[in-house]
């Protein structure tokens, strides 16, 4: 699939996730760049997932349900850090998936583009940090059975300080509700 083609079949399916078609041009092997994307609302859908750790509360977790022939999935997520210590999200792993990685999206310029985030995500004391669409999420790759709407994917977060906790993030619609 040309660079061409990925944007084109990115705009045939309007105005889904920003994780999808980051992805798609990721995976064509050109870390780009789609032009004209909007934004979404950040807040999370209803029902979405929550868990306490130590001092770190989440809330708003869910996932997008997967689109036909969607190669990644794209899940979100709040944590606040309601201690004096600073901590970071370091890592997530999920078995609905072969992996998962951080990642974030920025303009440059009218360009948004997507890309990992190496060595974690901070969780300063105090801070509320969010993944959310346009910007943090995190990017589930070789995904074993497309996510479903009404279904769930567990995950299991990692910090530096507080350790390690699962949560099962609910599958919304593609759209994000
Ligand atoms: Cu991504």
């Amino acid at each position: 699939m040309n660079r061409n083609h990925a944007a084109a079949l990115v705009i045939s399916i309007g105005a889904f996730s920003l994780s999808v078609t980051g992805a798609i041009a990721q995976d064509s092997g050109a870390m780009k760049s789609m032009p004209g994307m909007h934004m979404d609302a950040a807040a999370a859908p209803a029902g979405s997932a929550s868990a306490k750790l130590g001092d770190l509360d989440i809330s708003g977790g869910y996932v997008r349900a997967m689109l036909p022939g969607q190669p990644v999935g794209g899940g979100y997520i709040t944590i606040h850090n309601a201690g004096k210590t600073d901590d970071k999200l370091t890592s997530v792993t999920s078995s609905s998936a072969g992996k998962v990685e951080l990642h974030e999206m920025k303009m440059e310029g009218e360009i948004m583009k997507m890309r990992e985030i190496k060595g974690g995500i901070a969780i300063p004391a105090g801070a509320t940090v969010t993944l959310a669409p346009n910007t943090m999420h995190m990017m589930f790759k070789q995904v074993k059975t497309p996510f479903k709407q009404g279904g769930t994917v567990p995950v299991m977060l990692m910090f530096d300080k507080a350790g390690m906790v699962d949560v099962n993030l609910p599958v919304v619609s593609a759209r994000g509700n």
